[in-house]
């Protein structure tokens, strides 16, 4: 790449004109400098396509200016001048190319043809359409039982092709659907319908104009979701308090620039972002969380007495929710000194922050993967829901919990049906509208599936988008179990580790991306999406596909469908590839939810899917919102925390997952390279480290199993005692696959327990 390995700590706020030259850098190094900015004017557009980076919903347009740096770059990356060719795999042979990093091996560009694993030339090959969907049928056909495949769905896919996916893998006969979500938000998924009824946010964008106060945890907006910048510094200016839960002190948590603005832009200012930034320690949240909800029990038995205004919302917390008792007794027992030592924060400090929550007449609670991606995923967001349910903050204006989604459809792709524990009333929609009886049992999740692989009893893999060999945890063991499978199948459009981690056979099918025009038998179609906030709109693109041979999603699906199923298929599938219309109607056949479907994404902005817990409204067990307790404080009680290192992972500035658009990570100051281990100086003085050091990071098992990566650079950084943090997916091979929460399986990407050991090489991990 020519860039220096370094490190040299940025100074600037987030944004501002490092995001412009960055974007502007992203057009030309995938050689659409021109075409790259006609095309972005049309994103987030009415008529145009819907930004494929993340899930933060759109304002209402004001300007062509509706994206952000690095949705910039997710569209360069897809709209590239590039391309993978037949030609270029004749000249690379599978295992040469696995020595490529993940950089290198999307750079080569988009894939332009169907093709398979020749195992005799050690290449990947041309094959036609008709012969990849015969090499899928047969296998699948040939398995003793349909619940020896798993079909994987990663976000980026569209509610039309994610319904057709599910429709035929149902009727195929499983519920095997490992989800990216498993990896993602599934700890929102489980442990909110508990709390309140609903596994998905409760706030709309325009709560974020009204709101007074909004808690972040655990959530990188700056990178991960740049668009949510303009309603933080809305929100900063109009005088709310914003803080902040995380270990990284992230730059634009601190202060943001924005490029939007021509006087911030030119007058080189900026908006302060958190009034306060706590540094939590990894996997510290249920104590702060615990200490904040304590200090507000406190705080109310005060005001009691010195009949002052409540804290507790009692209103609300008598007339709509149970099990506030359990809680409290639970705040009483626990005791601040352990609040203290678990979350690496003083009590003064929480106290400050339960206070500022307590002043906010209206509050949001943000969260992204630093609270779900723990073994405590489930209940991390449960303690949230309880913070929100005190003082009475669902279902009111500018107030509610807010999980921001990562892929741009992840959302959208559970709501049409991708989920392995399927309810009753999807599965009697599904019979009732197509004739076929849907297996009942449950499915497979991601850990699950591996779980299958590892134990050999899996034998296909369909992957609809992803890099799933490279997003799993415990590559070791996970990935070896890869190679056994009889069939690998990946539906992409760039050449990634799942194509080169490959089964016995195995097919590379490219498909259409987002951005490009979707031409079938009745003219070009949209599809549609849902974004974070539950709004549903469509998405059309317009540009030339990357290649003649390229099919869209609906179209791959159906083709296997129509392979595997044979005439017996009680699905139309031509029919409904021509006409994405008609699969939205069969959607709202199924999902009564959206009724008036096409008649209502053609109006601009699309519509809301209704959520309960905003009209406070709770579909649980109890009828009621329901306060659950988490005991304890601990991540691992089988993990002795004085010895442990708590290791996170975090997604550079430069990655969509395990997409990388550079090797830099400009707001952390690392340039040139990703095999580093951020640490602060007393534990690097504790293990007589000295900065730039190489060490290997080794799990603290407790399978007995050897879990290490090699020659890892120390990077002094300021983060918490006893925890440290490496890029995703660098560390995955640390993460045992047994290290996920019980409740949600959602595997512990976020509180890895590591020892360091002085490098065996001094080469660096990949
Ligand atoms: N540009 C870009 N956009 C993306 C993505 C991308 O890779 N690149 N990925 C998309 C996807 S799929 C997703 S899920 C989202 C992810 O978006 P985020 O949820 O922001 O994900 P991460 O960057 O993994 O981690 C979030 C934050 O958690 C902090 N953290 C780590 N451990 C802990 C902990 O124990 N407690 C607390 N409180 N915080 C902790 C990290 O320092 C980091 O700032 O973004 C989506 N959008
Ligand atoms: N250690 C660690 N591991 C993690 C995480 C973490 O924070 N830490 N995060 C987890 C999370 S939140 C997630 S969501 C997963 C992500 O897991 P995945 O969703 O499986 O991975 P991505 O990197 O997003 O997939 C990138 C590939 O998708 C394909 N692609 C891109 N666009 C399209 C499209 O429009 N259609 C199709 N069919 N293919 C397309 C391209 O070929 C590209 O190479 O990783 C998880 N793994
Ligand atoms: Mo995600």
């Amino acid at each position: 790449m020519g860039i220096v390995k370094t490190i040299r700590p940025y100074h600037q706020p987030a944004g501002g004109w490092g995001a412009l030259k960055a974007m502007g850098e992203a057009l030309v190094e995938q050689d659409i400098p021109a075409a790259g900015m006609a095309l972005l004017s049309r994103m987030n557009q009415p008529g145009g396509f819907d930004c494929p980076g993340c899930a933060w919903p759109d304002a209402k347009p004001t300007s062509p200016f509706e994206y952000c740096e690095n949705g910039a770059k997710a569209v360069a990356w897809e709209a590239t001048d590039k391309r993978c060719t037949p030609e270029f795999f004749a000249a690379h042979k599978v295992s040469d190319l696995e020595e490529w990093n993940d950089f290198d091996l999307e750079m080569v560009g988009r894939l332009t043809h169907p093709m398979r694993y020749d195992g005799g030339s050690d290449t990947y090959v041309p094959v036609s359409w008709d012969e990849a969907f015969a090499t899928v049928a047969r296998h699948l056909n040939a398995l003793p039982s349909p619940n020896m495949a798993e079909f994987y769905t990663s976000g980026r896919s569209s509610n039309e092709a994610a319904f057709l996916y599910q429709l035929f893998v149902r009727e195929y006969g499983t519920n095997n659907f490992p989800d990216c979500s498993n990896m993602c938000h599934e700890a929102t998924s489980v442990g909110l319908p508990l709390s309140l009824g609903v596994g998905k946010g409760t706030v709309l964008l325009e709560d974020f104009e009204k709101t007074d106060g909004i808690f972040i945890f655990g959530q990188n907006p700056g990178t991960n979701s740049p668009r949510m910048m303009t309603e933080l510094r809305n929100a900063s200016r109009r005088g709310a308090t914003i803080m902040s839960f995380n270990p990284f002190r992230e730059r634009a948590l601190e202060r943001f620039q924005s490029p939007q603005n021509p006087v911030e832009m030119a007058t080189l200012t900026s908006t302060p972002i958190s009034s306060r930034l706590f540094q939590v320690k990894v996997g510290g949240d249920v104590a702060v969380i615990k200490g904040m909800m304590k200090w507000l029990v406190d705080e109310d038995r005060r005001a009691l007495r010195e009949e002052r205004m409540r804290v507790l919302d009692w209103d609300f917390i008598k007339g709509h929710t149970a099990g506030v008792d359990a809680l409290v007794a639970d705040l009483d027992a626990t005791d601040w000194v352990d609040i203290e030592r678990k979350s690496g924060l003083a009590r003064a400090d929480i106290e400050l922050a339960a206070e500022a929550y307590a002043k906010a007449e209206r509050a949001i609670l943000v969260f992204g993967m630093g609270l779900t991606q723990h073994r405590h995923g489930a209940k991390n967001v449960q303690q949230l829901a309880n913070l929100a349910l005190l003082r009475g903050n669902v279902g009111r204006d500018g107030a509610g919990v807010c999980p921001v989604r990562g892929h741009s459809n992840v959302q959208g792709d559970r709501t049409v049906g991708i989920t392995e524990i399927p309810n009753e009333a999807l599965l009697d929609g599904l019979a009732a509208r197509f004739g076929f009886e849907p297996p009942r049992a449950p499915g497979h999740n991601v850990v699950a599936a591996l779980e299958a692989m590892v134990r050999g009893e899996a034998k296909v893999f369909i992957g609809l988008g992803g890099n799933f060999t490279a997003a799993i945890p415990d590559w070791q063991a996970t990935q070896a179990a890869m190679r056994e499978l009889e069939l690998t199948v990946q539906i992409s459009t760039k050449l990634n580790r799942s194509h080169l981690i490959h089964g016995r056979e195995a097919l590379i099918l490219p498909c259409l991306g987002r951005t490009e025009l979707d031409m079938q038998a009745t003219g070009p179609q949209a599809v549609t999406v849902e974004d974070s906030m539950s709004m549903v709109h469509a998405s059309k693109g317009l540009r030339q596909p990357a290649s003649e041979h390229l099919m869209s999603e609906p179209a791959i699906i159906a083709g296997i469908a129509r392979a595997t199923l044979g005439a017996g298929s009680k699905v139309a599938w031509e029919r409904l590839v021509g006409d994405y219309a008609l699969i939205r109607e069969d959607i709202e056949a199924v999902f009564p939810i959206f009724e008036g479907y096409n008649a209502r994404i053609a109006q601009p902005g699309g519509f809301h899917l209704t959520s309960l817990a905003r009209e406070r409204i709770w579909a649980t067990s109890s009828g009621k919102a329901n306060f659950l307790v988490c005991e304890g404080l601990c991540e691992d009680p089988a993990i002795d925390d004085r010895e442990a290192l708590w290791l996170t992972s975090v997604r550079s500035h430069d990655q969509y997952n395990t997409t990388l658009y550079s090797l830099s990570d400009r707001y952390r100051g690392v340039y040139g390279q990703r095999d580093v281990l951020f640490l602060n100086e007393a534990e690097m003085q504790k293990r007589g480290l000295s900065a730039d050091e190489r060490v290997d990071i080794v799990t603290m098992s407790l399978d007995g199993v050897e879990r290490r990566v090699n020659g890892f650079r120390v990077v002094p950084y300021a983060f918490p005692d006893g925890a440290c943090a490496a890029y995703y997916p660098e560390m995955n091979p640390l993460v045992p696959l047994y290290a996920h929460d019980p409740q949600s399986f959602t595997p512990s990407y976020k509180a890895v327990p590591v020892r360091l050991v002085k490098a065996t090489t001094q080469s660096g991990a990949r």
